[in-house]
């Protein structure tokens, strides 16, 4: 019966000529699906997930749908960057597969291949992208889509749908709420099934808070890391030689809006802002500002005050995405369709939040290569419920297939977390997991790399123009400080998780030589 109505759904037929399937089907209507993803919003950063920060900024609606649902603890990217992520989230294939391999230097995504907005569709599923998209080409498999431009702007930012480009007056994050829920509004009583992808921009660099929450953490000091003054002894080239950091990297005026020269303001956006948003945020960052130039800090007080505005402004950027998750929510229960909506909160990536004395992301470190996850879906999965099972955002489109009952095309690289959500992991899950960044050079200067990681340790190769194996072991090592590629005592370990490696990378049909096919020449 199961197998009959995905086939009629398949080919567009309705099943109302068959009114045994017509009952199944009025019974259990295939739920709708909102996915939220915010663009670098680390983990540590979320309170549902603990850790230090929870006490001083939490994120009570995010929050909300980990106790209604369930929080994801080792959810892992394929390739730790923005457009690449989504290309993933798309396709459910790695990079080297859907042939987006990096923000910078990139053709633009190849929007007629198969995605499974395009597979929901065809099953009857109305589908909408509303916010950061970053895939440089139009949306397809999309029945509404309103894009930002490239990474958008935080102030009165531009937005494309299929007519154009146009302006719109506000925040970002708040436009994006209200677009999604006119949208929601519209097609909620279609008696469709609906597939929303929310993208907001917050929290992404330069951190630009919105006009309610300029000066929320403003006296606000948070707890350091303890990585915050690593010298990345213990570790290999491309650790030491990268452009990441909150001490040398991050700039003063545009990150910390600690303006002295307010021409800048156009690199940022910030001159997009009209006379009332600009007097509010002058209100808010001039006390700051000629603070701070009085103090003349030098050294690592600089870096520990630098580390202190980052984070005011990128938690205070977070508050306004938890308050638009509060708003979504909120209308979910109002409208009743609270109950047969799954609400997944996610980001592109991780993000470093001072460990190792970073920002940004792209490395198969944890905080980067860890993105958070948490779902929430009414009656299936058991509220407040915590998995450690190693899951990845190239898992993401099977899984809304089957949640749709959709067949899962074969060329799809990830697995279905379906059974992970019900609580019912099999045993032959994964255990291990493949990663592969490329964008060198570029933005940051990490390096292409590429690795297996399993439960306790990671392999890693860097392989542009140097070659360095390096191997970390969680258990004993969990802030990954110290590379034991050379140690004896781990020459076992290494020579299983090269063997698994080199399998993991013909079963994804990678290689190095593929890798270097797409090196710039
Ligand atoms: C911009 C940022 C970088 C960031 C990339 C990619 N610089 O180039 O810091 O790593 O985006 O981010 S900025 O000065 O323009 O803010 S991503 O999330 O889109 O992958
Ligand atoms: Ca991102």
């Amino acid at each position: 019966m199961q197998i009959e109505i995905k086939l009629l759904t398949v080919l567009g037929l309705s099943t109302s000529i068959y009114p045994a399937i017509n009952a199944q089907a009025a019974k259990a209507p295939r739920p709708n699906i909102i996915y939220i993803m915010s663009d670098d919003h680390a983990y540590q950063a979320i309170s549902a997930y603990g850790g230090p920060l929870k006490e001083f900024a939490p994120t009570p609606n995010i929050d909300r749908i980990a106790k209604a649902g369930m929080r994801l603890d080792r959810c892992l990217v394929t390739n730790s960057i923005s457009g690449p992520c989504r290309a993933v989230i798309l396709t459910g294939k790695y990079s080297h597969l859907n042939g987006f391999l990096m923000n910078e230097g990139q053709k633009p995504f190849d929007g007629s291949q198969q995605t499974f907005p395009k597979l929901l569709q065809k099953a009857g599923y109305t589908t909408a992208i509303i916010g950061k998209w970053h895939l440089m080409s139009d949306p397809t498999g999309f029945d509404h889509w309103e894009i930002l431009p490239g990474q958008g702007s935080y102030y009165n930012p531009d937005f494309i749908d299929k007519n154009g480009t146009h302006t719109e007056e506000g925040y970002v994050t708040e436009l994006i709420t209200e677009k999604c829920i006119k949208w929601l509004n519209e097609v909620k009583d279609s008696g469709k099934p609906f597939m929303l992808m929310m993208h907001h921009k917050a929290p992404h660099r330069e951190w630009q808070p919105g006009p309610d929450e300029l000066k929320l953490y403003k006296d606000v000091t948070f707890p350091e890391p303890a990585t915050l003054f690593d010298d990345y002894s213990g570790r290999g080239t491309a650790e030491k030689t990268q452009d990441m950091t909150i001490s040398k990297t991050m700039r003063i005026q545009e990150d910390l809006k600690l303006y002295k020269d307010r021409s800048r303001m156009k690199f940022t956006g910030l001159s997009r802002m009209n006379t009332a948003q600009m007097a509010a945020w002058d209100s808010a960052y001039n006390p700051i500002i000629r603070k701070f130039y009085k103090s003349e800090l030098q050294g690592d007080d600089l870096t520990r005050y630098k580390y202190q505005r980052y984070l005011q402004d990128y938690l205070a950027c977070i508050a306004g995405v938890d308050k638009s998750v509060g708003k979504i929510l909120d209308f979910l229960k109002k409208t009743g369709l609270d109950k047969n909506t799954i609400v997944i909160y996610a980001s592109d990536q991780g993000f470093y939040l001072g460990e190792h004395g970073w920002f940004d992301k792209r490395w198969m470190f944890e905080e980067s290569y860890r993105t958070p996850l948490i779902v929430e879906w009414p009656g299936v999965i058991k509220p407040g419920s915590v998995s450690n099972d190693m899951v990845s955002n190239i898992d993401l489109p099977e899984t809304f297939l089957e949640i749709a009952g959709v067949k899962i095309p074969s060329d799809m690289q990830g697995r279905s977390m379906v059974p992970v959500l019900k609580g019912k992991t099999p045993s032959n899950w994964r255990k291990e997991h493949y990663y592969h960044y490329y964008e060198y050079p570029g933005s940051h200067m990490v390096r292409r790399h590429y690795g297996i990681s399993t439960e306790r340790y990671k392999l890693i190769h860097y392989y542009y123009d140097i070659d360095e194996w390096e191997l970390y072991d969680l258990k004993a090592d969990p802030r990954e400080l110290k590379d034991v590629y050379n140690d004896p005592a781990y020459t076992q370990v290494k020579k299983y998780l090269h063997k698994r490696l080199n399998a993991l990378m013909k079963q994804f049909g990678d290689s190095e030589t593929l890798a270097k096919s797409f090196l710039p020449n």
